[in-house]
């Protein structure tokens, strides 16, 4: 049948009559029917990806490439008059990550369908989510993100299983997320959930009563944290995804008829990070209840398990008393406990390598580390920041568990549906099979001096700024100049990341242009990202933005020149917007902070510039692309440690020894941003960069102003920017995700 049939039978109207709504639901039933056509992915050994994140972006458009029937769907809705993106548009992004992490799971998913391999994912079906960000007053609100609606990319089971926390036994419920490759396998995502669950208690922005655990389990991705109640709730939901994960592999592997004392043969299980480490505890304990002794249940776990870590700061290596353990799952201390001795007795009771502190906490990743067979980090500096400074006592006793697996990005989603005319163009120069093998695009190199073509690259950039300047219009009421350059930095706000150091160059830039200075040619600056909701100063950083924004586009003077977006709740379905968009990239977390980032890699597919610093991925990117054709800056990682090592870094001497930053730094609390902003929240922020700055942005701003004014004033080297461009497109392939996930196959999961 053809697919005009198949949907006008399905709408059971003509397509030019449907409405988007209609044509949704339509063109979903008609994606989930093909996609029941190719057969669950099989194979001897399967691996199940455990994440408290899965940041999957919308289902339909990627399903639709991935089943290889985009073009096709696209044409026949315009041949009735509708459009396939205006329909795109309309199906809501799953709220189930929160930055890189997630989007890390969602892209590994994608390729692990891709290249046929059985994996599958295990999650929490969070019904708000995380959640949806807004503005009011220049500052941040909090709001449920209400991403389930019928029809949905979910389909609920019957599939349920008992979780006990203590007195309370609850039933889950899982629900299906389809993942297909691009012609390739059908793999799951198994989301989990509990019938009780009552979205109604959730009063007054994100409020609600964290005691009741049977209404309130999945509302929330990372509830508040910042009382006892919330952080024992992240352990009811770490508790309830990690048992729900080990019961379900359990019984699909007895179903299969796998003997569990085998169960290394047949199972990989990647922890991501520390929210599902009590999943090593949890298959002991479901493996002594199938008769097998401590000891062995031990070894079985030990070979199954693995651990990627995805950051060095120390808020995020979780850490939970023992005390929250004992009240809610009283059932895993005892073999926590076990493990934590067979640790004190193999390595001489080591505060450092002991699994429960001497305060009584016990130390999550220390559990992976000890009791799985890898550890690896997300980039090549990262890993060897983790061997040689952050987990070096585990690596001095197990240098064999350590390897680096570089993060990489789904081409599917990051070019082939954000950037179509480029994808498209790339074919007609170097043919199309750089799609699945993503290191051929390296052919294009051939171009460096082919001027057609550089022009045509940098045409397609221009028309992807038009594209975004008409959604950022539509979206937050901001005209945008496609004719200017377009500075991007869209990612989680943290101190760490340093959007505070993008703002004070704003007001560099700002005092220049009110000096008589003019840029020579416009420049849009575009934010995004959320602040967690307890945390004072990423939230004060967005503060200043959104009243920089105020300031800047509303003074006539300066708006020709210069302008300021602070895009509201950024998620998915605008980073395809935006990253097409742009042309610099800016990667300027401090130097050891960032372990990856793939918003960097995402940019530099897409043929924008990066401003760095020598940091995470950046690292990599800047040895494939070469000097000429990155932006660095910064203090090295190995000098960061340093000062952080002796306390060498004092904020207010920088303050005091330059003008320039002085004059800056000033500003945020000058009549201006006064006139606008709230005295105290931005107080409190110059004060911080004066007296604290635990994340040295004052370190690096003036190095920082230095590079960003040479990248302006090359820019403007036209064909010098474009052969940049054409560069960093042709040696992106190195950061597809199925690079990634052949590493990860070949050195953890071995499942073919
Ligand atoms: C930690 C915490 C701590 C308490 C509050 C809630 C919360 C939520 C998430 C996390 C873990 C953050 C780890 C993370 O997202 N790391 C990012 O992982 C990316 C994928 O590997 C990587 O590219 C980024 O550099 C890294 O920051």
């Amino acid at each position: 049948m053809n697919l005009e049939k198949e949907l006008t039978e399905l709408l059971g109207k003509p397509i030019e009559k449907a409405d988007r709504k209609e044509l949704y639901a339509a063109v979903l039933k008609l994606v989930k029917a093909k996609i029941a056509e190719r057969p669950l992915t099989q194979g001897n050994k399967k691996l199940y990806y455990i994440s408290a994140e899965f940041l999957t972006g919308k289902q339909l458009g990627k399903n639709l490439i991935n089943l290889g029937i985009y073009s096709e769907m696209d044409e026949l809705l315009a041949k009735h008059g509708q459009s396939l993106s205006d329909v795109e548009a309309s199906e809501p992004e799953p709220s189930l990550g929160n930055g890189g992490l997630g989007r890390l799971a969602a892209c590994f998913l994608d390729s692990i369908a891709t290249l046929d391999m059985p994996g599958d994912g295990v999650g929490l079906r969070y019904h708000f989510g995380l959640f949806k960000q807004e503005f009011k007053d220049h500052k941040q609100f909090e709001v449920p993100d209400e991403w389930l609606s019928e029809p949905g990319v979910l389909e609920k089971t019957d599939v349920s299983f008992p979780v006990r926390f203590g007195d309370l036994i609850v039933h889950s419920r899982m629900y299906n997320l389809d993942v297909i490759g691009y012609n390739g396998g059908h793999n799951q995502l198994h989301l989990f959930d509990l019938d009780t669950v009552d979205e109604s208690i959730v009063k007054d922005g994100i409020d609600f009563d964290k005691k009741d655990v049977e209404k309130n389990l999945t509302l929330f991705l990372y509830p508040d944290d910042s009382d006892d109640d919330g952080r024992k709730l992240r352990v009811y939901q770490q508790y309830f995804m990690v048992s729900n994960a080990a019961q379900y592999i359990i019984k699909e592997q007895k179903d299969l008829g796998h003997d569990l004392h085998h169960m290394g043969d047949y199972v990989a299980i990647q922890i991501n990070d520390t929210h599902p480490s009590m999943v090593i505890p949890e298959l002991i304990r479901l493996l002594i209840h199938e008769g097998i002794i401590f000891s062995e249940a031990a070894g079985i776990v030990s070979d199954v398990c693995a651990y990627t870590n995805h950051t060095i700061l120390a808020e995020a290596l979780e850490k939970w008393p023992s005390s929250y353990l004992n009240e809610v799952v009283p059932q895993l201390m005892p073999i926590i406990g076990g493990l934590d001795w067979g640790v004190v007795c193999a390595y001489n009771n080591n505060n450092d390598l002991n699994i429960i502190d001497k305060d009584g906490r016990v130390h999550m990743a220390k559990i992976d580390m000890h009791y799985g067979h890898s550890i690896n980090g997300v980039a090549a500096l990262h890993t060897e920041i983790l061997k040689n400074q952050e987990l070096r006592p585990f690596y001095n006793i197990y240098p064999e568990k350590f390897n680096n697996k570089t993060n990489g990005i789904t081409f599917r989603r990051f070019i082939m549906h954000s950037n179509p005319q480029l994808a498209d163009y790339i074919d007609t120069l170097i043919g199309s099979s750089w799609r699945t093998n993503a290191d051929s695009l390296k052919d294009l190199l051939q171009f460096y001096n082919d001027e057609a073509v550089l022009n045509r690259i940098d045409e397609i950039k221009r028309d992807n700024k038009v594209r975004a300047s008409k959604f950022v219009e539509q979206k937050e009421g901001v005209s945008l100049d496609p004719d200017s350059i377009f500075d991007v930095q869209v990612k989680r706000m943290h101190e760490y990341k340093r959007q505070q150091m993008n703002a004070l160059w704003v007001i560099y830039e700002y005092l220049r242009i009110k000096n008589g200075e003019k840029p020579q040619r416009p420049i849009t600056v575009l934010f995004g990202g959320k602040a967690a909701p307890a945390y004072y100063q990423a939230k004060a950083v967005i503060h200043l933005i959104l009243c920089l924004e105020e300031l800047i586009n509303n003074d006539p003077d300066v708006s020709p020149y210069l302008k300021v977006v602070m895009l509201k709740n950024y998620n998915v379905a605008k980073a395809e917007v935006i990253i097409p968009a742009a042309d610099i990239s800016e990667q300027i977390s401090l130097a050891s902070k960032e372990a990856s980032g793939t918003g960097n890699m995402k940019f530099m597919l897409n043929g924008a510039v990066t401003l760095g610093t020598a940091d995470g991925a950046n690292v990599e990117i800047g040895n494939l692309v070469g000097h000429q054709n990155i932006y660095t800056f910064g203090r090295s990682s190995d000098e960061v440690i340093g000062l952080y090592n002796t306390s060498g870094y004092k904020s207010i001497d920088y303050y005091n020894n330059s003008q320039s930053i002085k004059h800056c730094v000033d500003f945020i609390t000058g009549p201006e941003l006064l006139a606008i902003g709230d005295e105290k929240l931005l107080g409190d922020l110059k004060d911080n960069l004066m007296h604290k700055d635990w994340f040295m942005t004052l370190l690096d701003l003036e190095d920082y102003c230095r590079v960003k004014e040479t990248m302006l004033y090359d820019y403007e080297d036209r064909a010098k920017w474009k052969r940049m461009e054409l560069v960093n497109i042709a040696k992106s392939g190195f950061f597809s995700s199925d690079r990634t996930i052949r590493e990860y196959n070949r050195d953890i999961w071995h499942l073919k």
